[in-house]
């Protein structure tokens, strides 16, 4: 066992002013801060995101606040533990619920991080990437990577809202984080690829990289439709064993994640099931698409409906169950940036 280390105030005040003035601080009171020992010890705090609490103060802000006063009209996240205004739901992921009324149009701009979002409410609306119109629909998830065009339209006659998941954070901690404005861009006259090239699994367009119909090359397929990946997951559960049911996107060219730090996996909660993940080394943010149930972290019992929204430190302990129906959860999480990093870890229970 380690000794205890020496504190600051063991340390004589003249020493301690002395080491002020010349700009240097002892490593030793704040080595376990630093490295802590065995795991991390998060400050971010598990929270559950209510969205009949939130709803109704996005439908407000859509009054108070036009859409050319906001760029994006945003609630974000906060994670608790670092308190209310924090542009962050876990260390490593922002998270916001955005709205767009009918007939707005959120400009053009393309910045630095990455950003996902998963379409909560409404119809009609429609984010462009880089030329591609991507439609939303309930349960959507809609790439828009870091260093592209996107902007935000809405032909539909109710208000539309989604779920934004950004790696902000790690991009304005690394002082990376900018943006860029531009005009609302032209838009290819075809359907995104996600509805020709990549509609089905395992088959991609024959083509050389140079020749790529993507817009965006390196991320050849931007909308990952709902429908397709209920109808996978049911016949997943019919077909396989005891075992989790549970999807990832990928990119269909590489079979890599779609974007380089954020990771996207979809679980489906089978009637009466309790699923205990293995501990993980990633943070995420978990959504309710469909369905409602209970998810236990670190001992603090969260119960969601469908649309809400809950955050998961790094580490934690967590245990889903549903009741009657099933339920389907997408995580996005970390874990393509902490592979990358050389560290991701899972830890059985
Ligand atoms: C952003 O560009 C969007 O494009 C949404 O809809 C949320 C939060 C922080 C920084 C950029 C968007 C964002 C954002």
């Amino acid at each position: 066992m380690a000794e205890a280390l020496g504190t600051l105030e063991d340390l004589p005040e003249a020493y301690r002013e002395s080491m002020t003035a010349a700009g240097v601080a002892p490593l030793w009171p704040m080595m376990r801060n630093v490295l802590p020992h065995g795991a991390p010890q998060p400050q971010t705090k598990a929270h559950l995101w209510a969205f009949k609490d939130v709803r109704p103060l996005l439908l407000e802000a859509g009054e108070l606040t036009p859409v050319e006063k906001a760029e994006r009209r945003v609630l974000v996240l906060s994670d608790p533990g670092r308190g209310v205004g924090a542009m962050q739901a876990t260390a490593s992921l922002y998270a916001g619920l955005q709205l767009l009324l009918p007939g707005e149009t959120a400009p053009a701009h393309r910045h630095t991080p990455s950003a996902a979002r998963v379409v909560v409410e409404g119809e009609g609306a429609f984010t462009v990437v880089e030329g591609e119109k991507l439609p939303m629909k309930h349960g959507d998830v809609i790439l828009t990577p870091g260093g592209t065009w996107h902007d935000h339209g809405h032909d539909g006659t109710e208000p539309v809202i989604w779920l934004d998941a950004l790696d902000l954070p790690l991009f304005y901690y690394l002082e990376g984080s900018y943006a860029e404005e531009g005009e609302l861009q032209a838009r290819r006259n075809r359907p995104d690829t996600s509805e020709v090239e990549y509609q089905a699994a395992g088959i991609v367009p024959s083509r050389s990289r140079a020749t790529r119909v993507a817009a965006a090359p390196d991320f050849p397929m931007m909308r990952f439709p709902w429908d397709r990946t209920e109808t996978v997951l049911r016949e997943m559960a019919e077909a396989s064993g005891p075992e989790p049911v549970e999807i990832d996107y990928v990119n269909p060219e590489t079979g890599q994640s779609p974007l380089p730090i954020m990771g996207f996996t979809v679980l489906m909660i089978r009637p009466g099931e309790t699923v205990r993940p293995p501990r993980r080394s990633s943070s995420a943010i978990f959504h309710a698409i469909k369905g409602c149930g209970k998810t236990v972290i670190d001992g603090e019992t969260f119960e969601w409906q469908a649309k809400d929204t809950f955050s998961v430190p790094v580490f934690a302990e967590i245990t889903h169950s549903t009741g009657t129906e099933p339920a389907f959860l997408i995580r996005v999480h970390d874990g393509p940036l902490q592979e990358k990093l050389g560290y991701y870890e899972e830890r059985a229970r």
